[in-house]
């Protein structure tokens, strides 16, 4: 076997490093994407969107190929990441009000929001403190309490930066890149070797959620480029090449300082794509759906020397991972009596293929009212999601919806009443072959599984009539 130069160079870099800092803790680079859907960036399929920064670095890492957020929009997803737990037990299931649409159109009364995580709970910033590790919450942030009250040492949003909304200061600064320079400067200015302490940096861009607003020279580009399908839209492209761009930076900064050997960077974003301006073909929906367009995420792992290159991994993650992730990495125990629903990816980015987990869990007692785009591919016209509870198991994957579980029937009622829709993903991946009423044994097992889970969490359902209801004939 002829083993080549650059390959022996690189396990000699490798030892090295292994020898002069055996106890250094890895730093941490988790960029959480607003609003970006599985297939908007180029490692994923896109060919329109232009992504060449994110691309290398997921290439010379590992892909996860079915990586969920724990919601279909923002802020959910948000507090089951960072709070290490499913949506029952924080209580945020949705942005805002949950009873959103016209009350008229609504069968049920769905489950009060919170919109904030309670401080009693235990961050994942929180939880690293006692590693050592000094966190940054830099960016988005939509659960309440500021980070610095709930464990972060530094926290810097928008509002801090001058951007009341909206992507543009009043100096015509674009947030995307503001928020990549406070980013660079707090890897900066921690600097692990300076400072001894490792660094866990949170760095949630406000793009590509609306308004979409985007720099006028990186737009040329897109309007004279063809689109492809519902990949068309010019200043949805370029919101997402300055996200490449930020990526590309905040790497740049990690190169330099000599940092990536011993840095975890993890690519992720919170729900899938807005609906009126891109798609996520050949899943169907976008955010706010709960089949898979709403809630399967572009995820890659990149660690140079810790993580094979060009590897990829079809074992089913979820947000809440991430945090049983980085304390296993951190070396540090989970908190005491206090439950974690998420599962080291550890073992899987470290080249395993198989994951000891039976189930992804679900949980949204809330409307979302349409907006333009996708409606066809919504379970209705009306709404993008109507209250539901979905389970994955294996391949399988089922929805149950409360207003004709609890109003038509029931389980008695169940091959008539169209509460429950369950799908094969390995052959239907674009949901499109309910089976509910062909594999009953499966559906059955899936239902039992889920309704035990929400008995285990104590989720709230909905239960109770709106007498406001007009019956539109749908
Ligand atoms: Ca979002």
């Amino acid at each position: 076997m002829k083993i080549s130069t650059s390959f022996l160079f690189f396990v000699i870099i490798q030892l090295l490093c292994r020898c002069t800092t055996p106890d250094q803790k890895p730093n941490i680079v988790f960029i959480f994407i607003d609003d970006m859907g599985w297939k908007d960036v180029g490692f994923m399929g896109a060919t329109y969107y232009e992504t060449p920064n994110i691309d290398k670095l997921a290439n010379e890492g590992m892909i996860f190929t079915n990586a969920y957020a724990n919601a279909a929009n923002c802020a959910p997803t948000r507090a089951c990441l960072l709070s290490g737990q499913y949506s029952p037990r924080h209580g945020l299931f949705t942005v805002a009000g949950s009873d959103r649409g016209k009350s008229e159109d609504r069968r049920i009364i769905p489950i009060k929001n919170t919109t904030e995580i309670a401080l009693d709970k235990i961050t994942i910033a929180e939880a690293l403190k006692p590693a050592g590790y000094v966190s940054a919450a830099i960016g988005k942030w939509h659960i309440g309490h500021k980070p610095q009250a709930q464990g972060f040492d530094v926290g810097i949003d928008r509002g801090d930066l001058g951007y009341p909304y909206g992507h543009y200061n009043e100096d015509s600064v674009y947030l995307t890149d503001h928020l990549t320079d406070v980013a660079v400067d707090f890897i900066r200015e921690n600097n692990p070797k300076e400072t001894g302490k490792p660094f866990f940096l949170y760095l949630a861009h406000h793009a590509v959620h609306t308004p979409i607003q985007a720099k006028e020279e990186i737009m040329k580009k897109y309007e004279n480029k063809e689109g492809i399908d519902c990949h068309n839209h010019a200043t949805y492209a370029a919101m997402v090449e300055s996200v490449d761009e930020s990526v590309r930076d905040v790497n740049k900064a990690l190169e330099e300082l000599g940092l990536s050997e011993n840095t975890l960077v993890v690519f992720f974003s919170d729900n899938g794509g807005h609906g009126t301006y891109t798609c996520q073909k050949p899943l169907r929906g976008g955010k706010g759906m709960y089949y898979e367009g709403g809630i399967r995420e572009p995820m890659f792992a990149y660690w140079p020397g810790k993580i094979k290159a060009g590897s990829s991994n079809d074992v089913p993650v979820i947000s809440t991972d991430f945090y049983p992730t980085f304390l296993e990495l951190a070396g540090q125990a989970a908190p005491e009596n206090y439950p974690l629903d998420g599962k080291s990816i550890v073992p899987l980015i470290s080249g395993e293929t198989s994951f000891d987990r039976e189930s992804l869990f679900w949980h949204f007692p809330a409307y979302l009212e349409a907006y333009a785009g996708l409606k066809e591919e919504s379970r209705d016209p009306i709404f993008r999601t109507r209250p539901v509870s979905v389970i994955r198991k294996g391949d399988w994957k089922l929805l149950l919806f409360y207003e004709e579980w609890m109003l038509d029937g029931g389980s008695d009622q169940i091959t008539t009443n169209n509460a429950v829709e369950l799908y094969n993903l390995s052959n239907d991946i674009s949901e499109t072959n309910n089976l509910s009423n062909k594999e009953v044994e499966k559906r059955d097992e899936l239902l039992d599984d889920l309704l035990a889970w929400i008995e285990d969490t104590g989720a709230q359902v909905p239960t109770e009539r709106n007498a406001e209801y007009v019956d539109s004939g749908l």
